[in-house]
This record gives structure tokens, sequence and C-alpha cells, in this order.
């Protein structure tokens, strides 16, 4: 698709769009920008402009000749593609894009895509650190919070783009093409989004849509929708499994993941010593990055050297401080009940959970079932308090306390641990309503933890 010249409206103002505001300036295309805000004003609204950039502007309406001069659409990933403005154009046949399609027309180099509903952002900065080893040019991208179109540009027949990608921006990606992708897993999130299970579950699976068998596709083998997808999926799938032995793919074998290849079982490390990242779901992202590393000919030792070194990515499980023999973690990246159950089962003591959260439709029982013994306080926060306390109730789970800020959330946590305790950020629902993302959910938290005494 040549844009050159082409009036294009991008819908929202967050990163991604003004990211894609400033590719399609240097693509010589004609951009505007809409967001559809009430909130905000016309000088904020410009104020995000990329530097030197002037473009038309508009906020919550847009004026109808604006509307019919528009040959291309980009979405922001947050925009839904169902609601009447987009719905518009899509009658009149105007091409929707997004984020990820738009940085690929500017792409000369190889991209590998890693999707799934969790372990998305360790798997795809573990698998950027192993790119980093060994390529010379490396961009990561996307989803992790660095849009595709602010790199785009730079990337070379050498370069190699590792992208993390949500469903939202699969969503409006059409000639997007990886050499390696992969699917970590899938369980129910973003419903109020695409509304049933079946079209969140063709959403992620079409990351592979443009492969060839000669190009591969990483998949959860304990995934019941990825099992069934690798007998339809256009690249050579690959698997892992952290539950079974498998007699070619990625497995882990009690302390070991193994790498089992043409009848060659062999052991590529030990997961308590080469690995600093715990628990199960770290092992599938491990095993998936190997995956990955060995599709892209990675020599072993370089792929080993990195993953014996990578430390967790920041509000992921993250331990923040010990205070007054209270551990303290960071799992605010715990944005799914499914995600959020990873947090609990790495802790290894007494806890006292803060969540709830934005409602995106999920449904918290397998969440409360984790609680074990474990979690011996249920703190309540957001839109979905009501909601998480009823279930818990109908679960026999009755140590639940409510606030109304997350401030209040954090002080009950305090005076509810004693020292053995573990207090754990890790919501189940996203941060939206009370923060703009979840990243700044979790900042917030380790700043009232830096702020307790010793
Ligand atoms: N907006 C409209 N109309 C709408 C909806 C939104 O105008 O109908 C406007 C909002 O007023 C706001 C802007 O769009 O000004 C926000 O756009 P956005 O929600 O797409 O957010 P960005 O800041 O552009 O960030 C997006 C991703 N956000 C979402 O998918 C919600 C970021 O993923 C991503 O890092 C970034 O692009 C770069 O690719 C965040 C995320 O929460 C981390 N992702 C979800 C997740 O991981 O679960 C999918």
């Amino acid at each position: 698709m040549d844009l050159t010249g082409k009036n294009v409206l991008v819908i929202g103002s967050g990163k991604s769009g003004i990211a894609a505001v400033s590719l399609l300036t240097q693509m010589q295309a004609s951009p505007v920008l809409f967001d559809s805000n009430e909130k905000m004003t016309m000088e904020e609204l410009k104020a995000k402009l990329p530097a030197g950039v002037e473009i038309p502007c508009y906020l919550v309406s847009l004026p109808e000749e604006v509307e019919a001069a528009t040959e291309v659409l980009v979405l922001s990933p947050g925009v839904p593609l169902d609601i009447p403005m987009v719905e518009k154009f899509r009658e009149r046949k105007i091409p929707i894009i997004g984020e990820i399609e738009l940085g690929y027309l500017m792409e000369k180099g190889r991209v590998i895509a890693i999707t799934g509903t969790n372990g998305k952002t360790t798997t795809t900065t573990l698998t950027g650190e192993i790119m980093k080893a060994y390529f010379e040019k490396v961009f990561v991208v996307g989803n992790i919070g660095n849009p595709y179109t602010l790199e785009a540009a730079k990337t070379t027949e050498e370069s190699v783009t590792v992208a993390e990608i949500s469903s939202f921006q699969l969503e409006t990606a059409v000639t997007f093409h990886p050499v390696v992708s992969a699917i970590l897993n899938i369980t129910p999130d973003h419903l109020n989004r695409h509304h049933t299970m079946e079209n969140y579950v063709a959403v992620k699976e079409s990351i592979s849509r443009n492969q060839t068998k000669e190009e591969i596709c990483v998949l959860n083998a304990d995934d019941p929708y990825l099992s069934q997808f690798a007998a339809v999926c256009s690249a050579k799938p690959v698997f892992f499994s952290s539950r079974k032995k498998l007699d070619e793919g990625y497995y882990q074998d009690g302390e070991y993941i193994v790498r089992a290849k043409d009848g060659v079982h062999k052991r590529l490390l030990n997961i308590h010593t080469d690995m600093n990242l715990v628990g199960r779901c770290n092992v599938e992202n491990v095993m998936a990055a190997f995956a990955i590393a060995d599709g892209m000919n990675i020599p072993e030792e370089i792929t080993l050297k990195v993953i014996q070194e990578f430390k967790a990515v920041e509000h992921r499980i993250e331990y923040v401080a010990t205070k007054k023999g209270v551990m303290y973690y960071n799992d605010s990246k715990g944005t799914n009940p499914d995600a959020a159950i990873q947090g609990i089962l790495a802790m290894d003591r007494p806890t006292i959970l803060i969540g709830g959260g934005y409602d995106k439709g999920s449904t918290y029982d397998e969440w409360i079932e984790a609680f074990g013994d474990k979690v011996k306080c249920l703190v309540l926060i957001g839109q979905t308090r009501d909601l998480i306390e009823e279930c818990a109730l109908k679960h026999g789970f009755t140590a639940i306390k409510k606030a109304d800020t997350f401030k209040e959330a954090f002080d009950i946590c305090v005076a509810e641990a004693v020292s053995g305790d573990a207090v754990l950020l890790s919501p189940a629902c996203a941060s939206w309503g009370m923060f703009p993302n979840y990243e700044e959910r979790g900042r917030i938290f380790k700043e009232y933890v830096r702020e307790l005494e010793e």
C-alpha cells in the first residue's frame, strides 16, 4: 500500500496514534488526528503531536468533509473495530489498518512476532535480548510499549524486529508476515472487546496467517486451542510443553528443559540453576524463547548465556522490598485472572492480595479457587470489587476488605500483614478507571512500599 499523498485519518492520540502520525509524515502522507476523549482539550491534543509536525486535529466529532476525504484509516489498538464511527468507513470500503500493518509497510528486515494471553512481555523481552546478543541491529516493539511505527523506518535488510502483539493489534494487521511467530497460550481475556472466545482465539491465531510451511510458529502443546490449531496453521508448528514429554519440540522434564529433535533428546538447561525467573509460566516463556532462537539459527551457547543472565521484567511478579519482615511484590501486569493465578502460584508464604479494577467481562472463579490456603486476605478495589466479592463468597472465601482508593487498599494490606507474610498486587483486572495503565498502577504501588519504614 502506497500512502504517499493519501489522506489518512489516525484515531487515538495515545502512544500508538502519535507514533503513527510521525511515520505517516515521514511517508509523505497527509495525516489527520482524531481523539474521542471528551475530557481532552484541543491544546492538550495538539501538545501531543511530534515536534515540528502541524496537522489538522479534531476532538469528539469529525467534520463531514474530513470524513468524506479520508482514504485510509489508522486505528490505535484501544479503538474497537465495531464502533459506529469505524463501521461507517468500513461500509465505504476504506482500508482500515493499525500500528502493526503501518509499521510493516516500512519493514525491510526479518520479523519475529509473539502473542498469547500471558507471558508476551517476558518472552518478547527475553527474545529481544537473545537477538541483541547475536545480531547487530535489533528492534523490540509493539504492545510492550514501543510502537512499531517508531522503529520501522530504521529497519534494514539485516535487522531483526521482535514484536509483542496484542489481539487488539492483530485485528488490524493485513499483510504482516513474521518469519517466526509464537502463540504462548490462550485463556479468556478482553472478551468485552472480542465478544466471544471463538473471536478472540481466531484473532490470536491470525498471527501466522501469512506464513509458509518453511517458517515456524511456536505453540504451547498444553493449550487445548493451540494443540488443535497446529493442524491448520499455515506455518510449521514447533511445540513446547511444561506438562508432558514431547517426541519433537521443547519440554520440561523435572528440573530440565529438554529439546527433542530427530529422535535426540538433549537437556538444554536446569530451571533452578540456569534461570532467575520463577514459576511454571516462566519455564514456558523460556522454552518459547529457546524455540524462537533456534528458529533464527542462534548458536545454543548464546541463547543459554542470555537466559542465565535474564531477570524478571518490571510489574511481572516483581519483588519490590521487604519491610518489617513483609515481602512486597508488584504484579500489576496481572491484568486478567489467568495471569494473576501465576502471581499467586509464585508466592511461598501467607499472602495479602490486592485485586479488582476495570471490568473486562472476565470470570473470577478459577482465580479465587487458586487462593487455596495461601491468600489470607483479599483487598478489593475498582469497578469489579462487588462482582469479585460475590464470586469469592460463593467459593467460601470470606476474608475480604473493600477500599475506595488504591492508597486505602495499600494501607489495609500494611495493617493486615505480619512478619513472614507477602503483600501482592496482582489484581486480575486492567487498571483503567483508576489509572491510565498498569505501569502507573505498579509504579505507585512501589512508591508506597518504598515510603514505608524499614
Ligand atoms: N481513543 C479514541 N477512541 C476510542 C478509543 C480510544 O479516540 O474509541 C483514544 C483515547 O482517548 C486515547 C487513545 O485513543 O487518547 C489511547 O489509545 P490506545 O488505547 O490504543 O493506547 P496507546 O497509548 O496508543 O497504547 C497502545 C496500546 N494500548 C492498548 O492496547 C489499550 C499499548 O498496550 C501499546 O503499548 C501501545 O499502543 C504501543 O503499541 C498497552 C495495553 O494495555 C500496554 N495493551 C493491552 C494488554 O496488554 O492487555 C492489549
